[in-house]
C-alpha cells in the first residue's frame, strides 16, 4: 500500500490555492493508501514569529483541514513539532545537501526578493521538507506546482544519502501534481499566495467573501463586448467550484458579450459560497467540541512518532551515530 504524505504551513488562514492545490487531492488520496498529513509549524517559524499567532494559526489550520474532509480514521494527522525527530533527520540530511542547490531554490529567491529576511531557517527550508517526507518513507506527495522543485531536491538528497550509506536506506518519493489545479490564481491573476496579498480564504464570512471576490482584478472590456476566456481569473476560479453546465454558460457569455464582469463575479462568489457550505457546517460542528482538534493531533502524533523512531533508528545506524 502506498504511503502518502503532505504538509501545510500554519502561516495564516487557508485559501482556495491551498484547498485545490493540496488539500483536495490529499483528502481524495487518504482513501487510497496510508496517509500522513501534518501541520508544518516548524516551517511556519520562518514567517510567523509571534507565539500566540503561531498557536492560533496551527489550531485554525488543523480545524479547517478537518472541516474540509480530512478523516483522522483514515489519515494520521499531526503537528510537525510533536515529532521533533524530523529535526535530527534534517541535520543529517543537511550534511549531504550542496549549498548551491539551496541557493537555486525558487521559493527562497522569491521570498527574499519580496523582503523576507534571509534567515538560515528560510534558506534550509527544503532540507527540513526533505526530512518531513523521508522520515515517513513516503511514496506520494500531493502538492501544488510551487513545491515541485522542493520535491526534486528531496529526491536528490535521498539519492546522495543512499549512494553514501546504502541503496535502500531512504525511499525516493514522487510528487502528485494535478494539472488542473497546479497553480490556482489569486485576485490579481498571479499565483494565489498569502505573501502576495491576493488570497480568497475558504472560511471567510459571507459579506467579506463577497467583497473580496468583487474586488477581483479585470480588464476594461465593456459589458456588451466579447471577453477573452484565456487567462481569465474569473473563469479559472469558476471552473473549480461551478458545475460543468454553469461553466459552459459563462464561457459562452464571455465569447458573445452582453454580460459584464460584475455579474460574472457575483456568480463566482455564489458558487464559492455554495461549494464550501458542507465544509462550513462540519466546521461549526467541530467548533462546538472544544477539545476535538487537539485530541486528533495528539493521537496522530503518537502514531507518527512510532514510524519516525523506526526510520531514524535505521538512519542513525547507517551513518554511524551509534
Ligand atoms: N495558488 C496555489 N495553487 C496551487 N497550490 C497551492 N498551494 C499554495 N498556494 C497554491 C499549495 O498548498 C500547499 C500548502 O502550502 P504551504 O503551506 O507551503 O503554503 P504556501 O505555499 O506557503 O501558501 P502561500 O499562500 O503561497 O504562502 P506563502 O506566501 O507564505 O508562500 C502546498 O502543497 C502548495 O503547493
Amino acid at each position: 500500500m502506498s504511503r502518502i504524505l503532505s504538509g501545510i504551513q500554519p502561516s495564516g488562514a487557508l485559501h482556495l490555492g491551498n484547498y485545490f492545490g493540496m488539500m483536495q487531492p490529499a483528502i481524495a488520496l487518504q482513501e487510497r493508501g496510508e496517509a500522513f498529513y501534518f501541520i508544518a509549524d516548524y516551517h511556519a517559524l520562518t514567517s510567523v514569529q509571534n507565539a500566540a499567532r503561531l498557536r492560533e494559526f496551527t489550531h485554525g489550520v488543523a480545524l479547517d483541514f478537518l472541516a474540509c474532509g480530512l478523516n483522522p480514521a483514515r489519515a494520521c494527522f499531526f503537528r510537525q513539532s510533536d515529532v521533533p525527530q524530523v529535526t535530527e533527520l534534517a541535520w543529517i540530511l543537511s550534511n549531504v545537501t550542496p549549498v548551491p542547490m539551496l541557493q537555486n531554490a525558487h521559493s527562497y529567491k522569491d521570498k527574499t526578493a519580496r523582503g523576507l529576511p534571509a534567515s538560515a531557517g528560510l534558506f534550509t527550508y527544503p532540507v527540513l521538507m526533505a526530512a518531513d517526507i523521508l522520515l515517513y518513507d513516503s511514496d506520494l506527495v500531493p502538492v501544488g506546482r510551487d513545491q515541485k522543485q522542493h520535491l526534486e531536491m528531496t529526491r536528490d538528497i535521498a539519492g546522495k544519502i543512499n549512494e553514501l550509506y546504502g541503496a535502500d536506506l531512504l525511499k525516493l518519493p514522487a510528487p502528485v501534481i494535478q494539472e488542473t489545479t497546479a497553480v490556482v490564481p489569486g485576485l490579481d491573476g498571479q499565483k494565489m499566495s498569502k505573501s502576495y496579498g491576493n488570497t480568497i480564504e475558504i472560511f471567510l464570512e459571507e459579506k467579506a467573501l463577497r467583497k473580496k471576490v468583487l474586488g477581483l482584478k479585470t480588464d476594461s472590456t465593456p459589458l456588451e463586448a466579447p471577453k477573452l476566456t484565456e487567462d481569465s481569473t474569473i473563469l479559472a476560479l469558476y471552473r473549480l467550484v461551478a458545475s460543468p453546465a454553469e461553466v459552459e454558460k459563462m464561457e459562452n457569455e464571455f465569447r458573445t458579450g452582453g454580460v459584464g464582469y460584475g455579474e460574472f463575479k457575483h456568480r463566482l462568489f455564489a458558487a464559492i459560497w455554495e461549494y464550501f457550505a458542507p465544509m462550513r457546517a462540519r466546521r461549526a460542528e467541530l467548533l462546538a467540541d472544544a477539545g476535538a482538534v487537539e485530541r486528533v493531533l495528539r493521537a496522530g502524533a503518537e502514531r507518527a512518532r512510532t514510524v519516525a523512531d523506526s526510520t531514524l533508528a535505521r538512519v542513525r545506524k547507517a551513518v554511524g551515530l551509534r
